[in-house]
């Protein structure tokens, strides 16, 4: 596996960004996909635009996301026309707010240690206290990856479901590591998210239109819970290429699950690292507690905006939290679509 590429300074996301506007091929995909997308259904969604039904999951159309159209229903269709997955490329996948950024950070974290080992430089910040972790492992699809994928390193994120997926990940045997969590708690942590997205010409969405939105899967990125059922079927079928993790689990036993993480994608804790306790400092950098503060941090230094700040991805990173805000009547519907739709799954939180 090729070492993660870091860029040295937090703010080159948003410079590489402009620099590559200009150029972008984004507006000629917008009109290359304009046709398809005019077919598809469309329905109001929790922001002040409008969701696109395709192939099942719902996204967003042409430049919605802080005037960028990362994650739009163009990029996703033009990855599938065009991005060809290397064997070597690991591809973290998730529903949005499922514990992605602290997988990214794990799996960074997890392939960087011997590279950092052996920096005898002492005054080397760790990048993951420097960097976001957008830019160490990036979301393919944005339109900074489209533009250039091959800059990327094998570490590569993303949420698209297993069914829309590039054929080329498939068929190159690239592993996959997928992250779940307790969708009580992903309609709540989404639903901060969303509000935090808004553009300021609407008021933020209600909890009980999230939820009812939510619970019919029309949201950003489509139905939370086909979206697990498609990975977790893969990873029973083809148990050697897709890892499937539970963000409880990580929060209950991280020892263990950093151990099969690691394991999983091909850097194994060594019997002696295990003296020198390397499974447990990895854990502690990546930990909310250490992440969420360097963003604090980093927050006030930055003048420029960035295209989404760093700190929306940190709010509390706690199991249970949506017992804050759900009340019983959505709790026991949510848990009945819980239950029906991962019935035979083994997955439990
Ligand atoms: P994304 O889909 O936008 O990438 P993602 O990282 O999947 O977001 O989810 C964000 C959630 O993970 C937040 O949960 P909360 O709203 O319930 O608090 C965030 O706080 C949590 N999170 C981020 N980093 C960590 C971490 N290091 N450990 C545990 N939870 C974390």
């Amino acid at each position: 596996m090729v070492l993660p590429a870091i860029a040295s300074n937090p703010m080159s996301i948003t410079k590489k960004y402009e620099e590559k506007a200009a150029k972008t091929k984004i507006s000629f995909l917008i009109e290359q996909y304009k046709d398809r997308v005019s077919t598809l259904p469309k329905h109001k969604s929790w922001i002040n635009h409008n969701l696109y039904k395709y192939e099942g999951f719902w996204y967003h159309q042409g430049f919605w996301f802080h005037s960028n159209a990362s994650f739009s229903i163009e990029v996703i269709m033009a990855l599938q026309d065009e991005f060809q997955a290397q064997p070597s490329n690991v591809f973290l996948a998730s529903h949005p707010k499922s514990g992605t950024t602290w997988l990214k950070a794990l799996a960074f974290a997890i392939v960087s240690r011997a590279m950092l080992k052996n920096n005898t430089d002492s005054n080397t910040v760790h990048p993951l206290l420097t960097t976001s972790s957008l830019e160490c492992v990036p979301f393919m699809e944005t339109e900074l990856f489209l533009n250039n994928p091959y800059h990327a390193n094998d570490l590569i994120a993303t949420h698209l479901p297993y069914s829309l997926l590039p054929k080329s990940i498939i068929s190159s045997n690239c592993r996959i590591v997928y992250i779940c969590r307790n969708p009580k708690d992903v309609l709540i942590s989404f639903w901060h998210f969303m509000k935090q997205l808004r553009d300021n010409l609407s008021p933020p969405i209600k909890l009980e239109d999230a939820f009812e939105l939510f619970t019919r899967g029309v949201s950003p990125n489509g139905s939370c819970w086909d979206h697990v059922v498609g990975y977790r079927k893969a990873s029973l079928e083809r148990p050697d290429q897709v890892l499937f993790l539970i963000y409880e689990e990580m929060k209950k036993d991280p020892k263990n699950e950093v151990r099969k993480l690691a394991k999983f994608i091909g850097y194994p804790f060594s019997e002696e690292e295990d003296v020198d306790e390397e499974v447990e400092k990895i854990i502690e950098l990546c930990s909310f507690e250490k992440l969420s503060k360097v963003n604090e941090a980093n927050k006030n230094a930055e003048e420029t905006p960035k295209v989404i700040p760093n700190d929306v991805y940190f709010r509390k990173g706690e199991v249970g939290d949506s017992i804050n805000y759900l009340t019983m009547e959505m709790v026991e519907i949510l848990d009945k679509i819980t239950l029906e739709k991962y019935d035979g799954l083994d997955i439990s939180f």
